[in-house]
């Protein structure tokens, strides 16, 4: 089926210049780019796109992580493309993200509390829509 998600390189991977890799991965699987922008990200933006985590510790981590540099905002469209890109994303935690994966290849735990695992992926059709929604509210079709 096909569908949209959005994915974001976060500021590790822009800062670790990996948006060139991480376009080429999403390419080489036949995804098709729909819209793609940096953006500087903002707190209104950040607590609507991260609202169900806003009771967790580590959410000023988080917050603070995810604002310390412009990310790369993409529409991705593809078939079945909201699993596959997590996929190629791979696990949550660097740690145990697999090799072969970006954030198995580019990601860090960091000192502290903070997880720098480099890109985002909507999890669900529903939180595709909020998502590019959200991201992308000059995008209509
Ligand atoms: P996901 O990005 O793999 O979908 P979520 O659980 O939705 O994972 O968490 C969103 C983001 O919050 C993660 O990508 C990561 O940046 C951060 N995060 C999640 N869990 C932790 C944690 O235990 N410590 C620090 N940061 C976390």
């Amino acid at each position: 089926m096909t569908e949209r998600t959005l994915a974001i390189v976060k500021p590790d991977g822009v800062i670790q210049k990996k948006v060139g890799e991480i376009i080429r991965r999403i390419e080489r699987k036949g995804y098709d780019i729909i819209d793609i922008k940096m953006v500087q990200a903002d707190e209104a933006l950040l607590r609507a796109h991260y609202a169900e985590l806003a009771d967790r510790p580590f959410f000023p981590g988080l917050m603070h992580y995810m604002m310390e540099h412009p990310v790369v905002a993409i529409v991705v469209e593809g078939d079945n493309v909201i699993k596959g890109w997590r996929t190629l994303m791979g696990l949550t935690n660097p740690t145990e993200a697999a090799p072969g994966t970006i954030r198995g290849d580019f990601g860090r735990d960091w000192p502290g509390d903070e997880v720098r695992n480099v890109v985002h992926g909507s999890d669900s059709p529903e939180s595709a829509q909020h998502e590019i929604k959200l991201w992308f509210p000059e995008l209509n079709n």
